[in-house]
């Protein structure tokens, strides 16, 4: 029997928007989608229809790729028209572009290749390292802050061998302002009808201002490796591929519109969400006190409270709890908190809902990750979800930080790798303390970060 797929009360021309908070989008539908679990439909006044699925059951479905595909929904078309082109991320499956720059950009994301960032990756941590080494005792300061100095000159110095030299600033890389600017404003025009948007001209045109300033990092970036082209040579990074790499299957290199994209696209996925993990992950440790302490106690056994001793590459994966405290924290705080498929033809999922080809389907990590179904406790925060013996029986489809199948984060790795050395070199020497008056709040720019969140160090010694 075919069900109607449930929806929330719906307003004249307005729809489905009282619902949802345009300043956290992904919070508010998330509180209305836990009285529709598993699936419900939202209208946006554009008159779009978005599905919104939150079980591991359904989910199963509409990520299996021979019936589903990634689709761009609005946001991601926005972020393509006016960002990011035809870009990996953005790119759609069926683009020559995207399987090429796919081809040629993959065997520098495997686990292999990781090997070859790390000493890049020390050497970003080096800089936030120094920074707190100085900071005055008892100072607040705002930790998501210098998360996203940290993997903002990660991905500049693996990816592009340059340094952003975010730490020697007070301020954000005038780059993070610029993308914050943009994030915030397609996603608040996501929402809106077109002809509402087009009224908003001053937001439109300081959009394209930032845009702008955003691509001029693009072009010293590849002037740099023009003008300076002979130092570059031996280089074993992205932007060397990106210029110089074949395709095996084509045969030919990634054209230069194309690789200015992919620049972009790595600057902007490649440390958004991974500093949005780090300070989920450090908020959690820092409020369940018994998962610090075993974190701290792992830290200390593999590599010593030694504050001059840094991580080898062979040692990150040994911290074994520090990657479950990682994965526990992707599961509750999933920094990109959903992506969307649609239907190759018509269907019908959980024997029940009647799915049109086209149709976008929203996969909402939080709602998923938390489905009552699969996970015990599953508002706890309990880094042993991720004991091995529990991976192996769990449906694989209830847990989906990364994405999915072709489609899902070549990063992955990359991030991993990234988060379990800062927080080990972090653990190694400090204790991290709230504010006593802290209010845990989301916020949200298409990705989501903790709000506000103030810590303060203690240098650990030898005798704790
Ligand atoms: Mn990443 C795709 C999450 C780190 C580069 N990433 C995705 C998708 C998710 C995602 C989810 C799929 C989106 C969709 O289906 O529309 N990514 C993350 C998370 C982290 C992350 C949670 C960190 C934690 N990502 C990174 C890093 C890089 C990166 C680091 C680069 C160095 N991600 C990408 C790219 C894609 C992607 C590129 C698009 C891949 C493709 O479609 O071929």
């Amino acid at each position: 029997m075919l069900k109607k797929i449930p929806y929330p009360r719906l307003y004249p021309i307005l729809k489905h928007l009282p619902h949802i908070d345009i300043k956290r989008p992904v919070g508010s539908t998330v509180d209305v989608a836990k009285n529709y679990y598993p699936i419900m439909q939202l209208i946006y006044p554009n008159g779009e229809t978005m599905v919104v699925i939150s079980s591991a059951k359904l989910a199963t479905e509409v990520l299996d790729e021979t019936r589903f595909t990634k689709s761009n929904n609005k946001a991601l078309a926005m972020m393509r028209k006016y960002v990011l082109g035809d870009g990996l991320f953005t790119a759609l499956t069926k683009e020559a572009n995207w399987e090429k720059a796919h081809r040629i950009l993959m065997p520098s994301f495997g686990k292999d290749a990781m090997k070859n960032f790390h000493p890049k990756m020390l050497e970003a941590a080096s800089h936030l390292l120094a920074k707190w080494h100085n900071l005055p005792n008892e100072h607040y300061f705002n930790l998501t802050d210098d998360m996203t100095r940290l993997t903002f000159d990660t991905i500049g110095l693996c990816g592009y061998d340059f340094n952003f030299n975010s730490f020697s600033s007070n301020k954000p890389h005038p780059f993070i302002n610029s993308l914050l600017f943009s994030l915030t404003e397609i996603m608040h025009s996501f929402f809106l009808p077109e002809n509402i948007q087009k009224l908003r001209f001053i937001k439109q045109k300081r959009l394209t201002a930032e845009i702008s300033k955003m691509n001029s990092l693009v072009d010293d970036i590849i002037k740099e490796r023009r003008v300076h082209a002979k130092k570059y040579n031996d280089v074993d990074d992205l932007l060397n591929l990106m210029i110089h790499a074949k395709d095996p299957v084509t045969n030919e290199t990634l054209d230069d519109l194309n690789i200015r994209y992919q620049i972009l696209t790595f600057l902007i996925a490649g440390h958004e969400t991974t500093s949005g993990l780090l300070s989920f992950a450090f908020y959690l440790l820092i409020t369940n006190p018994d998962t610090l302490n075993i974190a701290y106690h792992e830290v200390d056994d593999i590599l010593g409270i030694d504050t001059d001793r840094l991580p080898k590459f062979e040692e990150l994966s040994k911290l074994k709890y520090i990657g479950r405290v990682l994965s526990e924290s992707l599961r509750l705080y999933p920094p990109a908190p959903g992506f969307t498929v649609q239907a190759i033809q018509d269907t019908v999922i959980g024997s029940e809902y009647e799915i049109k080809v086209g149709t976008e389907i929203l996969v909402l990590l939080p709602a998923l990750h938390r489905d009552p179904a699969e996970w015990d406790n599953p508002e706890q925060f309990n880094p042993d979800n991720f004991l091995p013996e529990k991976e192996v029986t769990r449906n694989p489809y209830a847990y989906k930080p990364f994405g999915n199948g072709h489609r899902s984060c070549i990063g992955r790795a990359f991030a991993l790798q990234e988060a379990t050395l800062a927080m080990a070199l972090i653990l190694q020497r400090y204790k991290l303390s709230l504010k006593k008056d802290y209010q845990f709040s989301i916020q949200e720019t298409l990705s989501i970060k903790p709000k506000n969140l103030e810590i303060k160090l203690t240098k650990r010694k030898q005798s704790d």
